[in-house]
């Protein structure tokens, strides 16, 4: 075997050798490259006879022809094989089963606003919505508050940096303000004013943090002014609605007299059951009170001409009641575990 045949041998077993394209291009470099044996063959050619330059000449080059086709054939089979690997690993097994949708659910507490909101539909009330970060005069002022008042203090309620009297709402009472505002503004003369009966649910902040309390939690109001509303609608509404809420007439209600700025008289509101494990332990549920004239004069209805009543419950609370809950802050953690079995 002369020379030549030995470099072309040599060039086929490395290129095999190679098991990846960086190897296989070193190799080629071996062989081809600036300093490649065969390359060094092709630049002692000048140093021959023309005659002898041309024989020698014609034989390298087919040489080189033959390691450039082996060097191709072999960057084919590589890439052949990288791709088969590639495919094995992403194959797919469409024989698996599926994942599934896991099935969603209301959180326990929406379930508790929506249920309140359909049982106020139903005795012709409308549901209100309003901003969440309030005026200290919608949040307190119009609801006859003190400007001395302890729920005005930084302790107390959040306040929005650099802003004057701006805050998180510390009740949903500014939106029954801004509903009657609206009322009045829609209907103008108090002649001709229908009745306001409006619900309104929503987040409301306190600073407060423990078992029993959470920064932010959830309040429901009622509001219903007319002409010749009274202590005892009051007392009608809010029983029937407590036990078509807790699905029993086995329910005892009762309010009990009670202090709030934006009410007068003010009662606090009590119910106990008559049977089951919480028989005749009084809890307390929610607050209430005819809308105080000042509170309904800053809503812009007229105290001479109209009266109201008004009503604050917690919706935590009556959520922790009816599905047995003792742990406020478990509705606000967002653990599936937890929220899933309300679904
Ligand atoms: C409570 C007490 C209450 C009100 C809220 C109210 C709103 C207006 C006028 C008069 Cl615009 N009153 N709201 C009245 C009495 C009690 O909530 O303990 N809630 C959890």
């Amino acid at each position: 075997m002369n020379n030549l045949d030995q470099i072309v041998e040599q060039a086929r077993a490395d290129f095999l050798a190679a098991s990846d394209s960086a190897q296989l291009e070193q190799a080629k470099a071996r062989f081809l490259g600036r300093s490649g044996s065969l390359t060094e063959l092709l630049k002692g050619l000048g140093k021959l006879e023309a005659e002898q330059r041309r024989e020698i000449g014609a034989r390298i080059n087919q040489a080189k022809g033959e390691i450039e086709s082996l060097l191709e054939a072999r960057r084919e089979a590589l890439l052949k094989a990288a791709l088969e690997v590639q495919l094995a690993a992403e194959a797919l097994d469409v024989t698996l089963p599926g994942r599934g949708y896991g099935v969603g659910g209301l959180h326990p507490v929406s379930r508790t606003l929506e249920r309140i909101e359909t049982l106020f539909r139903s005795i012709g009330f409308e549901v209100a919505d309003g901003p969440e970060i309030e005026t200290d005069y919608h949040n307190f002022t119009a609801l006859n508050t003190p400007e001395n008042h302890p729920a005005r203090s930084m302790h107390d309620t959040f306040y929005i940096e650099n802003e004057d009297k701006v805050l998180l709402r510390t009740h949903t009472s500014p939106v029954q303000i801004r509903s009657m505002e609206a009322h009045v503004a829609r209907f103008g003369s108090m002649e001709t004013m229908p009745e306001l009966r409006v619900i309104i649910p929503g987040r409301v902040y306190r600073v407060d943090s423990d078992a029993t309390h959470s920064p932010m939690f959830h309040q429901v109001e009622g509001l219903w002014i007319g002409a010749d509303i009274s202590f005892s609608d009051l007392k009608g509404v809010v029983t029937d609605f407590l036990r078509r809420f807790f699905e029993t007439d086995d329910l005892q209600v009762r309010f009990r007299p009670s202090f709030f700025p934006f009410t007068e008289p003010s009662a606090e509101i009590d119910v106990a059951f008559m049977s089951g494990e919480m028989k005749g332990r009084w809890l307390e549920i929610a607050g209430c009170g005819m809308v105080h004239p000042n509170v309904l004069r800053h809503g812009g209805v007229d105290p001479e001409r109209y009266t109201g009543f008004a009503f604050g419950m917690g919706p935590d609370r009556l959520t922790m009641l009816r599905y047995g809950v003792n742990d406020l802050r478990l509705f606000f953690e967002g653990d599936l575990r937890f929220l899933s079995q309300f679904r």
